[in-house]
């Protein structure tokens, strides 16, 4: 290497995945029901977050309720559980750079109302009790919910060309 050659762009395989981050995804039983797990997951992967893990799973009121477990108490937590076990959902564990933030601004604001267009919310939902989405709300939130869902070896490590242009 000359002493003008700048730097490679490309960085080592470990600094690049030092980068990435990991979120719990979910789409909730009414977006199955409707037909939109296809446009929904679209989304994520034009943005660029890759699908890590993903299974369609039918919670139970216990699994739901750890999920939700620091909502116990709320008013509408007796209704989010029964919503979260009407049928299928289909978990994903997503990963790339600032994951949490990027898939919970698409996703948009909880209450589909005060949703831009554009997100996933603002375009699909119209119900707060009905929104169509979970994602986990902070890197703590993301460690206590993905091994609700996942074990380790269900979230594979692998090296999407994207990570190449961290
Ligand atoms: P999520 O946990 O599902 O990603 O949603 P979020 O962070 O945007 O909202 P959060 O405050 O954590 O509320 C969890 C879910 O509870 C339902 N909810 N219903 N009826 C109501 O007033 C009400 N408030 C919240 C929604 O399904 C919300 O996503
Ligand atoms: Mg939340």
């Amino acid at each position: 290497m000359s002493a003008t050659q700048t730097q490679p762009i490309i960085k080592a395989r470990e600094q690049r995945f030092n980068a990435l981050q990991r979120t719990l995804v979910l789409i909730k039983p009414d977006a199955v029901q409707r037909g939109l797990v296809g446009q929904i997951i679209s989304r994520f992967e034009a943005r660029g977050l890759s699908l890590v893990g993903v299974k369609l799973m039918q919670l139970d009121a216990q699994l739901a309720g750890k999920l939700y477990e620091p909502h116990f108490g709320r008013p509408f937590y007796d209704g989010l559980v029964s919503y979260m076990t009407s049928g299928p959902i289909v978990a994903m564990c997503l990963e790339g750079v600032d994951t949490i933030t990027v898939a919970r601004k698409m996703m948009g604001a909880t209450k589909p109302a005060e949703a831009e267009p554009g997100t996933i919310r603002g375009d699909f939902a119209q119900r707060v009790d009905f929104n169509i989405v979970h994602g986990s709300d902070s890197p703590e939130s993301a460690a206590r919910e993905l091994p609700i869902f996942f074990s380790q070896e269900e979230m594979v490590n692998h090296d999407p060309s994207y990570t190449y242009f961290l």
